[in-house]
């Protein structure tokens, strides 16, 4: 994937940088938002003027005030962040309608041919930045590279206040010298294996061999390796854009009658694709997942050749998937879901029906019209009587 440029975006200290706001007496001084000292709890965030004292987001309360005693302590206020987030957010879709919110305070941006616009990504992100704080009065770090990993550990690594743009192609020597657990996806489990084959960089991490990492991490071996050589494909994808659609139920028993896992399996597919065809989406995988008695979970997945959106493709997909998984495990079933990805816009001048993929195609239509003005349960298939027991979540 050649030639993108990613912008990466995050608030500095966010839930304290809003109660100076709120409040300017508390700028420049050490203050933290979580709570206050004599309760138990974590800082949720503290300002640098604290960090500088060795606070940091998730400590103890009571370690922090011992570290710090002079600093100031906040509970904080939720829907004041709230707001402010949503106004961060409106100001940056103003520069570019695709962006992707990432929590409260950060958010990926695609600004690949942006230059034309602002002179310069550099200029954009100045741009940005400045009203940011002429508006909100908060001040935002930007990571600038041509992936979304690289793009967001240059925002970190600038804080506060920062700009760091990274010169593709040198991705690579950029994160070499960074320790380890500057990667998303090391937690402390991973940092302690990785540590134990004596790797302690980013570059250490890099000219690992991929099949060992993929040997003692599994499948995020696999995608630390890419992390590590500043190779990542990912997609800026706005809210709404979802990667995948899909339904699952826990029983209240478990189960192995293969006629009621049918039938949750048929109102699972009914709704993912009604979602599927609501957002004129058609998938090209179908995944189920299946948890047993002893909470072992399995997904298993089939790609298909062509897009599909009809609740019976998804269905048969679904079934053909869970006989195989039955036929080699004897556990009874607790949880089971179907959801669909690979999705692809729905584009069917350009494809061959059947006579009867038309009709079912029509059915579709006919059922979700009918849920769409009177609900859901206003229309019943005939797999579904043996399921009013059951509660769906999404
Ligand atoms: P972050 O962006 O991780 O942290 P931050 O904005 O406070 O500081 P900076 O980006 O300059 O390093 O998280 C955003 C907000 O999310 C943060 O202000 C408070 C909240 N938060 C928690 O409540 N608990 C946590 O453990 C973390 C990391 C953040
Ligand atoms: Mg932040």
């Amino acid at each position: 994937m050649a030639g993108r440029t990613i912008m990466h975006i995050d608030l500095d200290s966010f839930f304290v940088s809003v109660e100076q706001v709120l409040n300017p007496e508390l700028k420049g001084k050490p203050v933290v938002v979580g709570g206050k000292p004599d309760r138990r709890g974590v800082v949720a965030t503290a300002s640098y003027e604290a960090r500088a004292f060795g606070l940091h987001s998730g400590m103890p309360l009571a370690t922090a005030v011992r570290l710090c005693p002079e600093a100031i302590f906040i509970e904080g206020n939720f829907a004041r962040y709230r707001e402010f987030s949503r106004k961060f957010m409106a100001i940056i879709n103003e520069f570019s309608p695709s962006i992707e919110p990432m929590g409260l305070d950060e958010a990926y941006l695609d600004v690949t041919g942006f230059e034309s616009i602002h002179g310069s990504i550099r200029q954009m992100a100045d741009r940005m930045k400045q009203r940011i704080r002429s508006e909100l009065g908060l001040c935002a770090s930007v990571g600038i590279a041509n992936c979304k990993v690289v793009a967001k550990i240059a925002s970190e690594l600038s804080k506060p206040d920062g700009l760091l743009e990274v010169t593709p192609g040198e991705e690579k020597d950029f994160l070499a010298p960074l320790p380890v657990e500057k990667l998303p996806g090391v937690g402390k489990q991973t940092l302690k294996i990785i540590k134990g084959l004596g790797v302690y960089t980013v570059g250490g991490l890099s000219r690992m061999s991929p099949r060992a990492l993929k040997t003692h991490l599994g499948s995020a071996g696999e995608m630390l390796y890419r992390f590590a050589n500043g190779i990542d494909d990912r997609q800026v994808l706005p809210p709404g854009e979802a990667k995948s659609i899909s339904r699952e139920s826990t029983f209240g028993e478990d189960t192995r009658d293969l006629s009621y896992l049918e039938a949750t399996l048929w109102v699972q597919s009914e709704k993912v694709g009604a979602d599927l065809r609501k957002k004129g989406k058609q998938a090209k995988c179908v995944t189920l997942k299946l948890r047993y008695a002893d909470f072992s979970t399995i997904t298993r997945s089939r790609t298909l050749n062509e897009g599909v959106d009809t609740d019976r493709a998804i269905f048969e997909t679904g079934i053909g998937l869970l006989e195989r998984a039955l036929a080699k495990e004897k556990q009874a079933v607790r949880l089971i879901g179907i959801g669909v990805s690979k999705l692809v816009e729905a584009s069917r001048q350009t494809m061959l029906f059947a006579p009867s993929d038309r009709k079912l195609e029509e059915l579709n239509k006919a059922i979700d019209s009918i849920r769409n003005k009177h609900g859901f349960d206003a229309i019943h298939t005939g797999r579904v009587v043996r399921l009013r027991d059951i509660s769906f979540h999404s």
